[in-house]
């Protein structure tokens, strides 16, 4: 596969990201063939590749330009960038996007019945954690002088074990934690999936193909909310209508065929519309209201 005319893109092989980023790319009308435990998924409609990896690998494959863009979460980078720092090299990984999956918060959690006034009472504490770097980087910024404890796994039975007083790790649903008798205390930093790039400046095709993903992309996210409303209104309750609609621009007004007096009104709400403003917009006079859902929008 020619890597001068094909874009590279490492993605979490197994994992919590990896159905979320292929439904994304599936979204943005990637066809992707993939052999069974294949590494590499070829694009059948676009000149992208996928590359399938382990997660705390997709921030070097991208520095170091054997992929193009890495779908990765927002702490494992930060772990790498601060990681690199400390080593005295510079990250120059760029982030593009923000996405709205793999959303969770790197947290301090202190097993039940501790006492914790703020950031101050984790001075000499044993802190367990994966994300050694991160923490560190936390504790710097708070002048705390704490024992970082690293783990590669399995950090919330540390306390239980007698190696660490409190953990340091990641948080979604929280039960987890308390499934383990342990109890949030802090947020150290909340994450979320993000779209990188190389560094090192692409073949002016590999960069077009890379604009056209990014407006793809950025559709994609727009839509998620979005729905199409038409219904019909007395012209008179027009003002009335159009402050509840939410979210959206200014509306197509048609009239009625046969009736002067009604309207029709089609608009783009760029927020999810509920039944509630449904039953307003009919109080307002608004009559056969019909909400679509919004596949696919260029602006
Ligand atoms: O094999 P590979 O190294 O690729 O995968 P991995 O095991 O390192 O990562 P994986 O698949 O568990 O997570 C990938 C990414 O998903 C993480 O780097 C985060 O960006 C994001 N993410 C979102 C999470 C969570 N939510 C999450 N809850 N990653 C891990 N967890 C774990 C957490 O470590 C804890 O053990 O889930 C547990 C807590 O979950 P709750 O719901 O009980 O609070
Ligand atoms: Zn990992």
């Amino acid at each position: 596969m020619d890597k001068e005319t094909r874009l590279r893109l490492a993605v979490q092989k197994s994992g919590r990201l990896t159905d979320p980023s292929l439904d994304l790319l599936n979204r943005c009308g990637l066809k992707l063939s993939r052999g069974k435990d294949q590494l590499l998924g070829f694009g059948e409609n676009m000149p992208l590749d996928v590359l399938f990896v382990r997660d705390d690998d997709i921030p070097d494959l991208v520095q170091e330009d054997v992929c193009d863009l890495g779908l990765v979460g927002l702490n494992v980078l930060e772990e790498r960038r601060l990681e690199m720092e400390a080593r005295g090299a510079k990250a120059s990984f760029q982030t593009l996007r923000t996405l709205d999956f793999g959303r969770c918060r790197l947290s301090l959690a202190v097993p039940e019945g501790t006492t914790f006034e703020g950031p101050a009472s984790l001075s000499g504490k044993r802190i367990a954690t994966t994300y050694p770097y991160t923490l560190a980087h936390y504790l710097r910024e708070r002048n705390i002088k704490a024992e970082i404890v690293t783990l590669s796994g399995a950090v919330e039975i540390a306390p239980r074990l007698g190696r660490a007083d409190l953990i340091c790790d990641l948080v979604s649903t929280g039960s987890t934690l308390q499934a383990n008798h342990l109890v949030e205390v802090e947020t150290v930093l909340q994450s979320h999936a993000v779209l990188i790039r190389t560094p090192v400046p692409l073949p002016a095709i590999k960069n077009e193909w890379a604009e056209r993903l990014l407006m793809r992309i950025d559709g994609v996210e727009q839509v998620k909310e979005s729905k199409y409303i038409m219904l019909h209104a007395p012209r008179a309750a027009l003002p009335a209508i159009r402050k509840l609609l939410p979210g959206s621009e200014s509306p197509t007004i048609i009239p009625l065929e046969g009736s002067p007096e009604r309207v029709v009104v089609h608009a783009v709400c760029r927020e999810n519309v509920f039944w509630e403003t449904l039953e307003s917009l009919k109080k307002a006079g608004a009559s056969a209201v019909l909400v679509l859902p919004v596949e696919k929008m260029l602006a």
